[in-house]
């Protein structure tokens, strides 16, 4: 028989077809995902279509514009073309209600990033219906701007190929050719698509791949292990992984690959890296990631690699703690997908939701990020949240510390406060002596209100209003050294790092760290059947 074509930097496990009861299994999870409200409807697709070819359009208009504008001759003018290229969960066909569209825009190389933010947006307002909610962050790591067209999120970047004076609608961005004359962000911009172009062709069944893939990003989410910023692998990364096993089986069925990722990824080697093909040379002088070359590259845990040119470590934030999570949770999952193979467990069983505040720790930090206005907050505590993982790290140091697990979102309060006083107090994390409205706690006493923070800004709009977010790690104690735990070192080399940059204004922010003991956890963390931990009575020693 013809030998398959090899993906990936290995010759494939196994050839073999899927079992009958293999693809039993298979269809009882796409019946569990669609339970789970992983898949939108075929509608909600359709007009993700649609506002595409909206953009599609105003991306060839744009363009033309630009052109007119710089005086160009008319035959340049008609080829200069633009295109619309998508990433993220969209291009990987995993996305669900709710998911935003990551878009690109290319233009040839008379079109600059200049002409996207201030050419684009008022071409932007003048379609009908006009988009929502528009921002734009020039001056971002990915300079980006922000809107809802048609009640769909879109995320749109820009590039400009700089050795085109034409993109046509055919036009794709392997050919790394294409970056020769590129600086930095503009390398960032077509970074996105490259990857997870890359991705798709490097997988045997597409399908199969996506199928997967939801389940496991459904798992992570699950398990609070999504989010790059926290120290645990993003959308991309997890791509990746579950791409890498497609290419070890690839009849498999997405069963299946699910049943070997649990059972490859809980085993790997790390720091061994995660690779979907060879690591490329290429034409620019940039950094291709190289742990025999870089100290910091050797410093990457549980690298996992990025297919296309210029290759970089997609999860560089993990972390001594997040990784051993990780590991923990593969485990786990391996367990009861073995049973679910058997016909002991179904799926819902992996798809648990994790027990971080019911089940988790004895003691955890509060890491509390205070500011005075809303849009101070989000900055505030955006800033905040981007330095924890700076938290974790030093406390993995720290002797009498096992484990730091990172929650991966934070918690919003408001609260409302009545003197100066009271507000420095609130904003310090003493919140339960202090606090005279949250929304939590409203919306508890009150279930029936429609937007119970609403409700309490109008009443008590002459108080001081403090926001706080609050974000919170798990503490695993080694007990046997000592009970004591100096965090104070961590914690000011933390606050350090926070302060340390041009958001922070100490007229308006604060940030504070409590120990918070299992059964002190305020409401706001538990959802609807959570059990709460009652106190432990103390075992004499
Ligand atoms: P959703 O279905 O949208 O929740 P997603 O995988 O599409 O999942 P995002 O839209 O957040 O996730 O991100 C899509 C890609 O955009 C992933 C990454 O390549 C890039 N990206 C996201 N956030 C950042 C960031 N802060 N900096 C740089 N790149 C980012
Ligand atoms: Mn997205
Ligand atoms: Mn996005």
């Amino acid at each position: 028989p013809e030998q398959p074509k090899q993906y990936g930097v290995t010759p494939p496990i196994t050839t073999l077809p899927p079992t009958e009861k293999e693809i039993e299994r298979n269809q009882a999870l796409i019946e569990e995902l669609k339970k789970q409200n992983s898949f939108e409807s075929s509608e909600e697709t359709h007009k993700r279509t649609a506002v595409l070819n909206i953009l599609q359009q105003l991306t060839e208009k744009f363009v033309k514009k630009v052109c007119v504008s710089k005086g160009m001759p008319e035959h340049i003018v008609n080829k200069s073309g633009g295109k619309i290229f998508t990433f993220g969960s969209f291009r990987l066909g995993v996305y669900g209600p709710g998911s935003d569209i990551d878009t690109l825009m290319v233009g040839p190389a008379h079109i600059t990033r200049h002409d996207f933010f201030t050419i684009l947006p008022p071409m932007l307002q003048e379609l009908n219906p006009p988009p929502e909610d528009l921002s734009m962050v020039p001056d971002a790591y990915v300079p980006i701007i922000k809107f809802e067209l048609h009640g769909i999120a879109i995320d749109l970047i820009f590039a400009r190929l700089p050795n085109l004076s034409s993109v046509p609608k055919d036009m794709i961005l392997s050919d790394k050719e294409l970056l020769r004359g590129c600086d930095e962000i503009n390398l960032r911009c077509l970074n996105g698509c490259r990857v997870t172009d890359e991705i798709l062709n490097l997988v045997p069944k597409t399908g199969v791949f996506k199928m997967a893939l939801r389940a496991i990003k459904m798992w992570a989410k699950q398990r609070a292990m999504y989010g790059n910023v926290i120290g645990f692998p993003g959308g991309v990364a997890w791509a990746m992984l579950v791409a890498r096993i497609c290419q070890l089986y690839p009849m498999a069925v997405s069963s299946v690959i699910i049943s070997k990722f649990f059972k490859i990824m809980g085993s790997w080697a790390w720091p061994q890296p995660v690779l979907l093909k060879g690591i490329e040379d290429g034409p620019l002088s940039v950094k291709v990631w190289n742990p025999k070359i870089y100290t910091s590259d050797r410093n990457h845990l549980m690298p996992i690699i990025t297919p296309a040119y210029p290759s970089m470590c997609a999860t560089h934030n993990i972390t001594k703690s997040t990784k051993t999570v990780l590991i923990r949770e593969m485990e786990r999952a391996q367990e009861i997908v073995n049973k679910i193979m058997v016909g002991t467990y179904t799926w819902d069983k992996l798809f648990e939701r994790h027990g971080f505040f019911t089940n988790g720790y004895r003691y955890y930090l509060s890491v509390v990020a205070a500011a005075k206005g809303k849009d101070q907050q989000l900055n505030w505590s955006g800033h905040v949240l981007s330095k924890l993982r700076r938290l974790v790290e030093k406390l993995e140091q720290i002797e009498t510390i096992k484990l730091a697990h990172p929650f991966n979102k934070g918690f919003d309060k408001v609260y409302h406060c009545e003197t100066e006083e009271e507000a420095m107090r609130v904003a310090g994390g003493e919140s339960r002596s202090v606090a005279t409205q949250d929304s939590a706690k409203l919306a508890e006493t009150d279930p029936n209100s429609t937007n119970p923070g609403n409700e309490s800004k109008e009443e008590d709009d002459s108080k001081i209003k403090v926001y706080t977010a609050t974000y919170y790690i798990g503490l695993e104690i080694n007990s046997e050294i000592s009970k004591q735990i100096d965090i104070s070192w961590a914690s000011q080399e933390f606050f350090d790092f926070c302060k340390n940059s041009n958001i922070y204004d100490p007229e308006q922010h604060s940030i504070h760290i409590h120990l918070t003991r299992s059964h002190e956890l305020p409401d706001n963390v538990f959802e609807k059947g959570d059990v709460r931990p009652v106190k432990q009575t103390r075992k004499k020693i």
